[in-house]
């Protein structure tokens, strides 16, 4: 029996136990997901989760709705084409940070430019989990990682700063710490239209908490929660503290027509022309 609320006549029978490290926050995320799926009434043959590769690309495995499972840093090029071959799909695309933003930033930048109708829900978790830690484009500065273990000399990638400049209708940030915040966040982007993007910043303890001496997967998440501030009070701070805290929630909102909108408008005044 499924409980009316949970979800879970989304997860598809017999994958569990999932293949997630424990203290991992990819099956929080996916449960949020299952939620919101119910409480937008989506019908499975509407629906297509879209991945990469990595553990969180591994997602799509326990869906029953369509899912896509692509190549690493191309799951925004799939879904750009399914989104605007059948306009009527739900398209989600989950991505890890080195999927979304280190090898696959280019399809994100002109995701985000063209304004696709879909919804990214990218699992930060700073590093490569899946191939073992290494380092990220999203792994801040003078971190640890298994492939910087003096400490790691570049800046880090804004996901969320990055996906406003380039022109998404809908930017929030969360954590699997605060998932009442997340699930609200979620909804809305799957309801916005245009590219959405929501970014979760989320515990690795198995790669990233261990090689920066969090020993236990609280100790990680605790780690996450004490850096994630509400947007308004992140404002407040002082520019010297900003870089020890990151914002959460709601940070854009607009209503710039889709890609598919424009497409028809297009399509429609040349018809007409071809016929005049
Ligand atoms: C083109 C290509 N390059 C590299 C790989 C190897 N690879 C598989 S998963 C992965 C990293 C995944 O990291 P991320 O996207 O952050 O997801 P996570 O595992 O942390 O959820 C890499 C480098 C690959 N599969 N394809
Ligand atoms: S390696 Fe990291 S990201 Fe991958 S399942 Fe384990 S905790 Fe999660």
């Amino acid at each position: 029996m499924v409980l009316l609320g949970s979800g879970l006549q989304y997860l598809k029978e017999g994958v569990t136990p999932h293949m997630w490290c424990p203290g991992c926050g990819n099956g929080i995320v996916l449960a949020i997901i299952f939620r919101v799926f119910e409480e937008l009434a989506y019908r499975n043959e509407e629906t297509v989760v879209v991945t990469g590769i990595g553990c969180w690309g591994k997602a799509d495995d326990y869906v029953v709705t369509n899912g896509f499972h692509g190549t690493h840093g191309r799951a925004l090029a799939f879904a750009t084409g399914i989104k605007a071959f059948n306009p009527r799909l739900h398209v989600i695309v989950l991505m890890g940070d080195g999927d979304c933003i280190t090898i696959g930033g280019n399809h994100f930048i002109h995701a985000a430019r063209r304004n696709i109708d879909v919804t990214a829900i990218v699992v930060n978790n700073f590093n490569y989990g899946m191939t073992g830690g290494q380092v990220s484009g999203t792994t801040p500065a003078g971190m640890y990682t298994s492939t910087t273990v003096y400490a790691n000399p570049e800046r880090d990638v804004d996901i969320c700063a990055l996906a406003a400049v380039a022109g998404a209708n809908y930017v929030a940030r969360g954590t699997p710490y605060h998932g009442f915040e997340l699930e609200i966040n979620m909804k809305e982007a799957f309801d916005k239209k245009g590219f959405s993007v929501l970014e979760v910043v989320s515990p690795c303890p198995t790669h990233y908490g261990k090689n920066n001496a969090m020993k236990t997967p609280v100790e990680m998440l605790k780690w996450i929660k004490n850096r994630a501030l509400p947007k308004a009070e992140y404002d407040s701070l002082d520019p010297s503290m900003k870089d020890d805290y990151f914002p959460i929630g709601k940070l854009v909102d607009k209503d710039v027509p889709d890609f598919n909108a424009r497409y028809d408008e297009i399509r429609a005044r040349a018809m007409k022309g071809r016929t005049a």
